[in-house]
This record gives C-alpha cells, structure tokens and sequence, in this order.
C-alpha cells in the first residue's frame, strides 16, 4: 500500500519491524510473526512505527502502569505532525474527550455510571429483551434463506443483535440501526478513502450530539440520559463527555460482539467433536465463550498509549513519547500463559478463563459482562433452533474484510439445516 506517512515517521525502524498488512487474509501468520518478534515488537501501521506488547504477563504490567496514556497529546509523532488526520488509523486514537481517551481521576468519574449499569446483576433486567431480539432474528434467519438455502450468519443475525441491544441500552431509535451499521462499516474498513472516513465521523459526531440534546430535553430510562443527569457529589458529565461515551458505546458494543458470536459459532463448526459436548450438555457454553475470546479476539490490535516516561520492556525501551499497541490475538495466543498448544481451540482447556482479551487495570472493558450475556444467549438459541447448522462453504472460504484492529469477516454463509 502506497502510504505517505512512511516518509514522515522519522523513528528508525529496524529490520525487526512487523508490518501490520490492512489486507491481511492469514491471520494467524501475522500472530505468529508478532509472537517471533518478541515480547515488545516493532510494528509498521501504515508507515506510522509503534510498539506493540505480544505477551500475557508483559501487557498485564503494562496495562497497570500509569506511565502510559491515552492522551494523543503525549504521542511525539502526533506533536511533530507526523501523524495527522490523514492517517487511515487516526480515527482509532483521536475519538473525543471519553472515558476510551483520558486517564486517572477524570477517567474514573467519566466510567462510573457506564460501569455501574453493566454489572452482571444490573443486566439480568434486560435479560427478556436480549431473548427476545435473539428469536425475532432466528425469525429472520430462517426467513432470509435463498433458493439454496443459504444465509448470511453474519449479516441476519450476529450483526443486528449487539446493534439492537446497545440500541436499547444507549436509546437508539431502530430506524437509525441501518444507517449506524453501515457507518461502523465504513469506518472500520481500510478500503474507505480518509476523507469519507472523517466525512462519516463528522456525521456521527452531529447525530450522537443531537440525540444528547433531545435526551437532555426529554430525558427517559437509557444510559444516556443516565450519562446527562448530575451525578450527586461528582461534576456532571459535560455535553461533549456524554457524545463521547455514547459513542464508544455505540461502537464497541456494535463492533466486537459480532466478532464473538460470530467466531465462537465457526470455532464449533470447525470443531464438530467439542460441538457435540457442548449440545450433549457435557461442557458449558460459558466454556465456549471465554476460551472463543481466547483463541479468536474480537479485537486484534488495540490503539494506542503513550509513553510519558522512558518504560524498560526486557530488553527493550518504549522511550517517551513513543506509542504503544496491545496485541490481543497474539495475547491469547502466548504459550507461556495457556501452554504449548496455544494455538489450539480448546473449550477444556484449563486457562481458558484466564485470558485477557478484555484488557486490564482501569481501562478494562466495561461492557465484558453484557457481552458474555449476549453471546450465552445467541449461542445456545442459535443451536437450539437450528442443530444441523453448518457453513455452506469450506472455512478456508471465509474471507476477512480489510480491517487492521478488529477480526471481521466479509459474510458468514451458512445452511440452517
Ligand atoms: C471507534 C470510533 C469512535 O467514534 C469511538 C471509539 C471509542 C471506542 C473504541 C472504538 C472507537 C473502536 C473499537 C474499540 C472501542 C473501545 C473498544 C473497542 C477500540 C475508537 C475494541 O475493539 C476493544
């Protein structure tokens, strides 16, 4: 890929580099590359040089060291004017003030009420309507097959329900599901020229704004409104606070969820013998979930902190200023955390709880329970209705959409059986 930005990036990059391929089809090539690389790896974004931390125990210190921000304003490469909004990646970093961007104390009272409304025991009230929104697609699934029987697993099911749910809980009217999902889309896609992808960001900032604004006028029972009211004692959220909030919310809850339904349902496919216990009842499907995320992260490569501090790695230094990427897939793939067969998709696998594929220290994700709520119901009901599932072509044929920080696949085609 022709990219400007190589000539701009004046950090040496040395033979050691792994460059991150946006087109990348062979993914566990690229994890095995950056595990080989070692634990702290150069990489290539697009011609802008980073680190990136490719082990368990390493990002788990990492993740607690208050050294490293969220800041861009730290990042040397975003000072200088290396790196601007011309970069493809830029979007990932520079999202709004929100409890994704700011550390420390203005991170915590930016996270509260999200975290506070997404704890395990709060979800379980709005366990019926995930229910229901999971037989109304099954609904659809089975509608949506063509002539051949074939249907997209992905675009009829495991994409319209993380939507509908974080819809529901943000309040996101149903008539803008459409026009969000294709928004992600675009966003997410290398293919996407950079002046759409800011054009649509631009547009987005204006619809989570306005949606504020009348939430703020007539406020109602979501989180959003929740996000607006004054929180007592605390400095109420401001306007442009609440927007950002709403729409890592949006964009997180909408984007990974897909990845785990989607890649926990081809895991078991790909696995008939580990399907078959689970159906049988002899294993959990919590089993399926967590070592799914282990094995096939939603999220691959996570942007970006920044050093604020000279921080030794082993061998290596993350010298101030410099940025930092977490590499999840290569995370969950660390021998030394989950044993020789890392690489093997094991739903008894003893550490399969012990992953980090939600991240660590006080940016750790706070929609992990709501995801796991969504994935344990989709699941089971997907297999329930349908026991003869199967992909309506080999897995090798699934291609993954040119995406460099989440596992997206272009469709998921399915027979329902
Ligand atoms: C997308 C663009 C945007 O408007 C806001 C955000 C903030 C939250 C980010 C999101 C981003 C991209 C996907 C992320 C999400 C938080 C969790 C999710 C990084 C930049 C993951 O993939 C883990």
């Amino acid at each position: 890929m022709n990219c400007p930005h190589t000539a701009a990036a004046p950090a040496d990059r040395g033979a050691g580099t792994v460059v991150i391929d946006p087109m990348v089809q062979d993914l566990d090539g690229e994890t095995a590359r950056l595990r080989d690389a070692g634990v702290l790896a150069r990489i290539d974004l697009l011609g802008v040089p980073a680190w990136t931390v490719t082990r368990h125990a390493e990002a788990r210190r990492l993740l607690l060291d208050a050294r490293l921000v969220k800041d861009i304003d730290a990042w040397d490469l975003w000072r200088s004017g290396a790196v601007t909004h011309a970069w493809p990646l830029i979007g990932m970093i520079d999202a709004g003030r929100s409890m994704f961007t700011v550390d420390g104390a203005e991170h915590r009272r930016l996270r509260t009420k999200t975290s506070q409304a997404l704890t395990p025991r709060r979800l379980e009230a709005i366990r019926p309507e995930i229910e229901k929104f999971t037989q109304e697609l099954l609904d659809a699934l089975d509608a949506a097959q063509g002539d051949d029987g074939v249907v997209d697993l992905k675009a009829v099911f495991a994409q319209p329900l993380p939507m509908r749910v974080v819809g529901m809980l943000m309040g996101v009217d149903e008539s803008r599901h459409a026009m969000l999902t294709r928004q992600y889309k675009a966003f997410f896609s290398m293919l996407t020229p950079q002046d759409e992808r800011l054009a649509l960001l631009a547009e987005l900032d204006v619809f989570y704004t306005d949606l504020v604004r009348e939430k703020t006028a007539r406020p109602t029972d979501d989180l959003t409104s929740a996000l607006i009211l004054a929180e007592e004692g605390g400095e109420p959220l401001t306007e442009e606070e609440v927007v950002g909030n709403l729409k890592a919310m949006v964009a997180a809850g909408h984007e990974t969820t897909i990845g785990l339904v989607l890649n926990a349902v081809r895991a078991l496919l790909a696995h008939p013998d580990q399907l078959r216990k689970v159906l049988a009842g002899e294993v959990g499907w919590d089993a399926v979930i967590e070592e799914t995320l282990r094995w096939d992260t939603p999220t691959t490569h996570l942007l970006m902190r920044f050093a604020t501090e000279d921080i030794t790695v082993g061998d290596e230094v993350i010298r101030k200023g410099e940025g930092l990427v977490v590499s999840y897939r290569a995370i969950g793939r660390d021998i030394e955390q989950h044993g020789a067969d890392a690489d093997a998709f094991d739903i008894a696998r003893p550490t399969r709880n012990r992953h980090m594929t939600f991240g660590h220290g006080p940016h750790i994700c706070p929609g992990a329970a709501l995801s796991r709520v969504e994935a344990g119901i989709a699941l089971p009901a997907l297999f329930t209705r349908f026991p003869g599932l199967r992909l309506a072509v080999p897995d090798e044929e699934i291609t993954r959409l040119p995406v460099m920080t989440q596992n997206d696949m272009t469709a998921f085609p399915v027979l329902l059986g």
